[in-house]
């Protein structure tokens, strides 16, 4: 081997990478968890694309997720956070192209498909390796796993893209809606987020004073918000509203909920005798530990032309 007296050094070993966020599949590829290097976790069943847990560093759950939640694809989960597309709610009579969907439409009921996962630097921790983690999911009218009776129901050529994003102290979920038709097609959108609390009667909600509101458990009557919101019995409220939502107990903020492009919020605690209704809700005291705030695009419809896009967001933040 020819001596080379003044070889240069090694070079510097490359600096390990930080430590990597890791995605995993379970064994019957039903589910996909991504996990930080510092313990914070999302679970996303493919059926529906349903984020069923999310957890934080010190695996304390946020979201609520009813102990009979059907996991197994005959029914949307109750809890997490269901998609609703292309309609939100009961099948308005007076809409054609809605009106024999089922209630909140397909997409909470149809597989998507995992189309991958890409992480980034989201702060430049290089020791806990401060990543985050996206997954993304697909579901378009050519798709297999397109509930059937949603096709029937809406034969339109569509594309759906839905982003979930975990960073350590927040989660944001994106849906892009593409129309791939020759015709033009009316939707809705709506992320039903169940998020968990202690004990729903020392829940405020603020940041909605002075926002018009539909009241559906009073004759869907309009009305005004007036300072904070706080849950005294069955709410269903469709707010239209700018501005974070923040869902505080005892005087502490748990999240903070921030919207692109989606100007209403739901508003939604079935209280007893709804809970009591619902065969998959469990506990039936369940509703004391939950509170549903749904951000959506639904107060009218988004027209959609051939080649026209929508999207919409939502971050959840844990505290201010
Ligand atoms: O978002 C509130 C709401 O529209 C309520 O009216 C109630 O129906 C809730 O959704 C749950 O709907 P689901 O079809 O999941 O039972």
């Amino acid at each position: 081997m020819v001596e080379r007296p003044n070889k240069p050094s090694s070079l510097v070993a490359t600096p390990g990478l930080p430590p990597q966020p890791t995605v995993n599949f379970s064994d019957d590829n039903s589910l996909v968890t991504a996990t930080l290097p510092t313990g914070e976790s999302i679970t996303v069943l493919l059926y529906g694309a349903t984020v069923i847990s999310w957890k934080d560093s010190s695996s304390t759950e946020k979201l609520w997720l009813s102990s009979a939640a059907k996991l197994d694809g005959t029914k949307p989960v109750r809890g997490g956070i269901p998609l609703v597309f292309p309609v939100f709610g009961p099948p308005p009579a007076g809409h054609a192209q809605t009106s024999s969907l089922p209630q909140h439409g397909f997409a909470r009921t149809s597989r998507w498909e995992f189309l991958g996962k890409s992480t980034s630097e989201s702060s430049g921790d290089q020791q806990t390796g401060d990543l985050s983690v996206k997954l993304d999911f697909g579901l378009s009218s050519a798709a297999d796993g397109l509930d059937p009776k949603g096709k029937a129901a809406w034969p339109f050529k569509f594309n759906l893209i839905y982003s979930v994003t975990l960073n350590r102290r927040d989660l944001t979920t994106s849906l892009v809606v593409t129309n791939d038709d020759e015709r033009a097609f009316d939707c809705q959108v709506l992320m039903h987020t169940y998020l968990k609390v202690k004990d729903i009667t020392n829940v405020t909600i603020s940041g909605l004073d002075s926002s018009s509101y539909v009241d559906k458990v009073d004759a869907a009557s309009t009305k005004t918000q007036s300072g904070e919101i706080r849950i005294e019995g069955e709410t269903d409220r469709v707010y239209t509203a700018d501005g974070p939502v923040i869902v505080s107990e005892g005087g502490k903020t748990l999240f903070t909920v921030t919207r692109d492009n989606l100007s209403n919020v739901v508003v939604w605690n079935p209280w007893v005798e709804k809970a009591k209704g619902m065969g998959d809700f469990e506990p039936k005291d369940g509703y004391k530990e939950m509170l549903c705030v749904e951000p959506g695009s639904v107060g009218g419809w988004q027209t959609l032309e051939k080649g026209d896009a929508f999207e919409g967001a939502q971050t959840i933040a844990l505290g201010a």
